[in-house]
Parts: structure tokens; sequence; C-alpha cells
């Protein structure tokens, strides 16, 4: 039953029968077409491994750390900018401790001051007094990711309020320059985020900025291939909030186009050259409803980002408002635990630290989240998948790939009872994700009696309810897109 040897015979019976991270739609508008394609989207590698991040770190740094704004107007004088105790291993050894495996650093904000010598501008770090211009910041981090072995994601502001071309080709061909800039001479990136702020906005001239999406996306694909696009990007969509909450049913698979498409164009193509940026923020994007009228499907996950502060910048006065570790933990089962990825923001101050109170909320945050997850109760389970009795390290190896075919209920039981306050459920998404509804129960005097219940698994589902004492559990899939294939299970107590 090992998935991985099901996996091996399909991979020997032919490759496009996997599906890919874009399918067409054989028969358009047809529903048991639709759901049936949608069952055999799943991810690049890239997108998989992005997933598997769950949580990634977010560093605002710039100009705005100077002068106590959000959004700088791109006036600010280069001569603001200087740190006296930066130093970006604080920041690296700090989040790493934290369990983040992926930072993204904003190397240009909206202000459009770059935090690198750039060859294309003189707003630059070069112009400010830090280290008498002759520092780069983005070298810094990128040098300090690069020792402790952490990625490095790349934040730059497509909305520029500097740039006396904003709103013209002129300036696109500027963004696409400190692309290649930063790629070429820095890196690798994992990820690339593009922001959504400013596509309303008017440059200098009055006019709404076209950007060059594609351009980018591409430069991007030929400089850092394993670097996934999230944001206005095709390859992980913003969540459509800025406090850290997935939907109680993310869906990682969404129409790619309702165009017409060509579909003899590998999956690559297709995505860039049908994909179209913009925010999707309704609350149902991926059930049959939503996905009715589309000719293509793609894997576009969820990445719900947060700030550990009001601000995505650090400001003095919200020092006594950094969030719990009970909010925290909150947001990460609202975020990782419904199907997304989660960006939490951490702002180093004025000195270029991340504060101690920062430092000891981030860690006392994870250590409780190891703590919690830290003993599974399903080792000391025998599973039967019907009648069929299954290994339980299948369920437990920490491996979403292998996995059980959920054809039929899953029964654990316990040879004296356990006591579970939280559930932990992974579908093997490199196989898509396909289960809609489920439910956990519980044997009790009299009969089974409900758990918990919920719709989409997805990479990750986890949920807390009141303490249940039992010998006897069953999960039962109710609604399923084609087989559903389940990764892992975790019953814990805290
Ligand atoms: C928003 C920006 O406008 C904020 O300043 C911040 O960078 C946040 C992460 O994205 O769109």
């Amino acid at each position: 039953m090992r998935h991985a040897s099901w996996f091996l015979l399909l991979t020997l019976i032919g490759g496009s029968a996997l599906g890919a991270e874009v399918e067409v739609i054989s028969r358009p508008g047809d529903d048991k077409s639709t759901l049936e394609t949608a069952a055999q989207v799943f991810p690049h590698p890239r997108q998989l491994h992005y997933q598997q991040l769950e949580t990634i770190a977010f560093i605002h740094f710039g100009m705005n750390t100077f002068t106590g704004r959000e959004w700088g107007d791109g006036s600010d004088d280069p001569a603001l900018f200087n740190s006296t105790k930066l130093d970006a291993n604080q920041w690296v050894s700090v989040l790493k401790q934290a369990g983040f495996k992926l930072l993204i650093f904003t190397a240009k904000h909206h202000d459009g001051f770059c935090l690198w010598p750039s060859d294309y501008t003189d707003y630059d770090i070069a112009a400010s007094p830090w280290k008498e211009g002759k520092g780069d910041l983005l070298r810094e981090v990128v040098d300090a990711c690069n020792a402790q072995g952490m990625e490095i994601g790349l934040y730059l502001s497509p909305w520029d309020r500097h740039h006396p071309d904003f709103g013209s080709e002129t300036y696109n061909e500027y963004y696409r320059n400190q692309l290649r800039e930063i790629l070429t001479n820095y890196g690798p990136f994992r990820e690339v985020w593009f922001d959504g702020a400013g596509r309303t906005e008017p440059g200098p001239s009055g006019e709404v900025h076209q950007f060059d999406d594609e351009g980018f996306w591409r430069i991007i694909r030929e400089l850092a291939p394993e670097a996934v696009l999230v944001g206005m990007g095709p390859d992980a969509r913003w969540v459509g909030n800025e406090d850290g909450y997935a939907r109680d049913s993310e869906w990682s698979v969404l129409p790619l186009t309702r165009d017409s498409v060509d579909s003899s164009l590998p999956p690559e193509e297709l995505l860039l050259r049908h994909f179209e940026p913009k925010n999707r923020m309704d609350e149902d994007l991926g059930s049959l409803s939503a996905l009715k009228g589309a000719t293509a499907l793609h894997w576009y996950p969820a990445e719900a980002d947060v700030s550990i502060r009001p601000g995505w910048f650090y400001h003095p006065e919200e020092d006594s408002q950094i969030k719990s570790v009970a909010k925290l933990t909150d947001i990460y089962f609202g975020s990782v635990g419904r199907n997304a990825v989660l960006l939490l923001n951490i702002p180093p101050n004025k000195a270029g630290r991340i504060t101690q109170a920062d430092a000891d909320t981030l860690l006392a945050w994870r250590q409780h989240l190891d703590e919690m997850f830290e003993t599974n109760l399903v080792k000391d389970a025998a599973i039967r998948v019907g009648l069929e009795e299954v290994d339980p390290m299948i369920l437990i190896d920490g491996n979403i790939s292998t996995s059980i075919q959920a054809v039929n209920t899953l029964t654990f039981s316990f040879d004296t009872p356990v006591t579970l306050t939280n559930l932990l459920l992974q579908e093997a998404i490199e196989q898509g994700q396909h289960v809609a509804e489920w439910v956990l129960e519980a044997e009790a005097v009299g009969g089974w009696t409900e758990v918990v219940r919920g719709t989409t698994i997805g990479y990750k589902r986890l949920e807390r309810f009141d303490a249940v004492t039992t010998s006897s559990l069953r999960l039962r899939v109710l609604k399923s897109r084609g087989a559903a294939w389940i990764g892992e299970v975790g019953f814990y107590t805290n």
C-alpha cells in the first residue's frame, strides 16, 4: 500500500498521465471533465519545496525604518539612512533558531531607495552615510544567509515612487535591469515576491503603470529557475488579507484562464502566457463552481503574510504591540494549518537589530509549536484501512509521499485509551489536492461520535478541540476529487 510503489508504477506507465502544474480541460464547461482535470494538477518541484518550508521570514528594513513611515514617497534624503549596529548575521541567526528556512528581504520598497549599490540609480545605499557609502546591505544579508544555511528570497517593489519614469515603458526597462543585476550578482534566490501595491497608482506622468509582468517572470525563470514567483506572480498567491489567516476551504488548484489555450504547449509556457496578475480575494477560489468555465487549471497555493508588529517596518512606539505566542500560534493554525505558507515579518530596528523582545517571542513560539507536535499518538495505534492493516510509519514518518489511499475508513485502535486535543492531516500533494470533506470520529459508549469535521486538507490541516479520551478513532473521507491519498496523520495532546 505504500504510495511510493504506486507512484513508481504510474511513472513507469507514462509521464503525461501523472498531470502537471498546469492542465488543460478537455471539455471546458463539463463538470466531470473539470473535476477530473483538477484532480490531476499538482505542484512543480519548486512549488512543492516552497510549500514544505511552511513558515518563511520576511524582513522589512530600509528608508522607512529611519523616517518612521510605512510608505515613503521617494523624496527622503539618502543621508537619513544610517545604522550603528546593523548586523545581518544577527537577523539570520535569530530567524534560524526560530525555525525559518527562508528569508525574504526588501531590497527596495515603494520609496525606491535601493539597499544595494545599483548601476541603474543614484538613489541607493551608496549615497547614504552608512559605511561611508561603501556598504551593500543586500550583499550582507545574502552572505549571512549563505553562511548560515538559510534560503534567500527577494522583495523588489514593482511600485516605485521615486523613479521619474514610473508610468512608462522606460521604468519597465529599469526594473528588468535591476532584476538582472540582482539575480546575476547575488543569490541563489528561492522566491521573488511581487507586491500588488501601486498597480492602480498613477506615476509622475499621470499614467497608471503597465507592468511588463511576463517579461519580469521570464528573466527570473532564466536566472533563478528555482525561485517561486509569489504574490502577483504565477507560483503562489497572496492569500487576500494581511492578518496571516487562510480560508477554511483553501484549494491549491485554481482556474488559470477562461481563454482558449494551445494544449500542445508545455505547462510552463501555458502558465507564463496565460497567467493574469491580480488579487484573488473571493472566499471561494477552488470549488467546482469557482472552476466552472475555466479552460485550464493550475497549481496556485496560498501564502498568508502578516507582521509580528502592527507595521511592516519597525516603529519604537509599537514595542508594546508584539504579537503574543498565543496569537502567533493561532495564526500558525490558521495559515499552515489551512494549506497555506505563513510569511511572518520581523522588522529590525534603527540600530539594525531584531530586538530582544521580538527574538524572545519568536523563540518561545517555535518552542511551543515543537512541544505541541512532539509526540504523535498515532505511533501506538493499530491502523486499518477497511479490513487491511497498515504500517503506522507510513503516516508518521514526516514524509507525505509515503501515503495511504483512503478508499475506505481509516481506523486507529489503541490498547490503552488516549487523550487528544489536536489533529494533523496531510495529503500527498505531489499527487494533487483531492479531499473536499472529512470527519474524525471517536468511539464512545453507544457508538461513534464526531470529534471534528472539515472540508479541504491539502498540504496540511490542523485542528484544535476540547480533549477527547478514547481507545478508537476513525477518519472518513466523505468527499474527494478522485482517490484521496493521506500522507500524514497526527493526534496530539497539549
Ligand atoms: C504591501 C505593502 O504595501 C506593504 O508596505 C508591505 O510591503 C506588505 C508586505 O505588502 O502590499
